[in-house]
Formats: structure tokens, C-alpha cells, sequence
């Protein structure tokens, strides 16, 4: 009876194919699919405008919790209070929730009636 020398392994992440290997024969070959993964959806943090809270409340805000500069904050607040709202950023869903509890609680400490939402960023 012949008998079968043993082989050199292939490089690592190379199938052994030859004959004689397990994958040699009757193998099954999977067919490629496309990638199914999809990018988490994200939130866009509003600020809405209102009658009651001051100009400069609203700018440290935007400072503060979005991390903008000062001038960048107040356009973004003269922006809110000319449009009626306006987006200080955009986070994943959890961090953006955050965003709104802070804002909300900071402006409600201060008795300001500011309100402060997160709504998903369309495509
Ligand atoms: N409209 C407010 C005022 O005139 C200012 C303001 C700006 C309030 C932005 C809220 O999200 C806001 N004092």
C-alpha cells in the first residue's frame, strides 16, 4: 500500500486545495454576498428659537456643549433666532440624547425656556 507523505502546510489565510487535503474535494464554495453593514444612523442636535432666553445664554451653550468657537456659536444663534432653529451638531443616537439632557437641564437650572431636540439626519 502507498503511503502518503506528509505535505508542507500552506501560508497562513491560504487554503490547502491540493488533493488529498480535506478541502481538496467535495468541498462547498461559498457564494460572495454583497455587505449587508450599513452605517449607524446619526442625529442632528436642534436648538429652537423662543422669545425668552437670552442671545448670550444661548452662544456659551453652543460653546459649551458642541464645542464651537465663539464666533461660529454666534452665527449659529443669530441663525436660530432669524429661522426658528438651527443644528449645533451631529452625533450618534446616544450621544446626541445626551446633548439634549444637558442643554435642556443647563437651560432649566437658568429658568430659560430654551428647548433643544435631536431628530435622525436624512440622507
Ligand atoms: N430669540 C431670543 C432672543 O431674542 C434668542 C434665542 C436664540 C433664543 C436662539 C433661543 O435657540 C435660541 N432673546
Amino acid at each position: 500500500m502507498a503511503t502518503k507523505l506528509p505535505q508542507p502546510p500552506t501560508p497562513p489565510g491560504v487554503p490547502d486545495l491540493r488533493p488529498g487535503s480535506p478541502a481538496g474535494h467535495d468541498s462547498v464554495v461559498l457564494e460572495r454576498r454583497p455587505e449587508k453593514v450599513k452605517p449607524p444612523q446619526m442625529y442632528q442636535v436642534v436648538l429652537l428659537n423662543d422669545d425668552y432666553t437670552p442671545m448670550e445664554f444661548v452662544v456659551v451653550i453652543i460653546q459649551e456643549f458642541f464645542n464651537k468657537d465663539r464666533e461660529t456659536a454666534t452665527q449659529i444663534m443669530l441663525k436660530i433666532h432669524l429661522d426658528g432653529k438651527g443644528v449645533c451638531g451631529v452625533f450618534s443616537k446616544d450621544v446626541a440624547a445626551t446633548k439634549v439632557d444637558q442643554v435642556t437641564e443647563a437651560a432649566r437650572k437658568h429658568g430659560h425656556p430654551l428647548q433643544c431636540i435631536s431628530e435622525p439626519l436624512e440622507l
